[in-house]
């Protein structure tokens, strides 16, 4: 167990997501919970669904289940501020598109010794929150911001339990501004099994990034599992979606090996051969994907080059398709 006295503050994280609640309770196994050092900041429908001594149920990858308890704040208490200027660490956990609204009112009632850390699929937020931390005010230019990228896997079985189904790396590295305390960097480490600290973690993010664009609008889209993109039938694609990311990363100041990126796909294909991927469950459940922030990136960053994407340009429009068709039918 991580000695409190040596982290001076307190551990806030913004999600009660499925990957919101591993994180918690994997850090909650580390800090000595009674000095109450670790907050989970959710919504207002989900804290008006939670009671006063919550419980979050985690069953592991062996399916031994644990309860245990968890303090819960609302985000649109009047408490909220006052929590905020004992936080020295946010976890963000909130799909990749609520990341700048989730933490735009949060930024001002922050310490400027905190940090700030970004844990979600797709890339482009961690923009949007530079450019907000330097314009707001000087005292949130001061908060450092790094990224994280997960291989673990969790899913909700109900509003507060998940289940684990996958136990992959994590990678997470400074973008700017100062660096995380050093002892709060060193609690991270020992919570999150399998994490690596990088000082490249715009390439750890591409590489997520290439991976997802490959696997999971395909998955949403024929409605089938990781494991049957393995069929020779959509190897073409694949490769395309591929070759795209991996030019326009090069433009990015990112190098990525194509032939290597093939491998690294395949190997995810194989190792979730029976999850259904994210933005499959999404758009099996009617809800906003984070296609924008994926396969959108990509073809967001083209645009100031001459580098064409028309294959994730493709799947970017089928899947606004199927939103658009649910949304207009709810
Ligand atoms: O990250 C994933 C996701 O579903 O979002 C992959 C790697 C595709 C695993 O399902």
């Amino acid at each position: 167990m991580a000695n409190m006295q040596g982290i001076n503050g307190q551990i806030a994280i913004l999600g009660a997501g499925a990957i919101g609640q591993l994180i918690h309770q994997q850090l909650a196994t580390q800090i000595n919970t009674t000095q109450a050092a670790l907050k989970l900041i959710v919504s207002h429908e989900r804290f008006e669904q939670a009671n006063t001594n919550q419980q979050l149920s985690f069953t592991s990858l062996d399916g031994n289940s644990t309860n245990y308890h968890c303090q819960l704040i609302d985000i649109a208490s009047n408490t909220l501020m006052q929590e905020l200027a004992k936080v020295k660490l946010v976890i963000v956990c909130v799909k990749a598109y609520q990341v700048a609204s989730a933490l735009k009112p949060l930024l001002a009632h922050l310490p400027i010794d905190s940090h700030i850390m970004l844990l979600h699929n797709g890339m482009g937020p961690h923009l949007e929150v530079q450019s907000l931390l330097n314009s707001s005010s000087t005292l949130s230019a001061n908060i450092g911001l790094s990224l994280a990228t997960t291989s673990q896997a969790a899913l909700k079985t109900n509003a507060f339990a998940i289940k684990q189904t996958g136990n992959g790396a994590t990678s997470l590295g400074l973008f700017a501004g100062p660096q995380m305390d050093g002892s709060l960097l060193t609690l991270v480490s020992r919570a999150i099994p399998n994490l690596m600290i990088t000082d490249n973690i715009v390439t750890a993010l591409w590489t997520k990034l290439t991976i997802n664009c490959a696997i999971n609008p395909l998955t949403a889209i024929e409605q089938c599992q990781n494991g049957q993109l393995a069929a020779k039938q959509y190897q073409s694609q694949i490769a395309a979606i591929i070759d795209e990311c991996v030019q326009v990363a090069r433009a990015d100041g990112v190098t990525l090996d194509a032939q290597q990126m093939t491998k690294n796909v395949a190997k995810v294909i194989e190792l979730t051969a029976a999850n259904y991927s994210s933005m499959h469950q999404d758009i099996a459940h009617q809800r906003q994907t984070e296609i924008d922030q994926i396969n959108g990136y990509v073809v967001m960053r083209a645009r100031s080059t001459d580098i064409n994407t028309p294959v994730n340009q493709a799947l970017v429009e089928q899947i606004h398709q199927l939103q658009a068709y649910y949304n207009a039918h709810n």
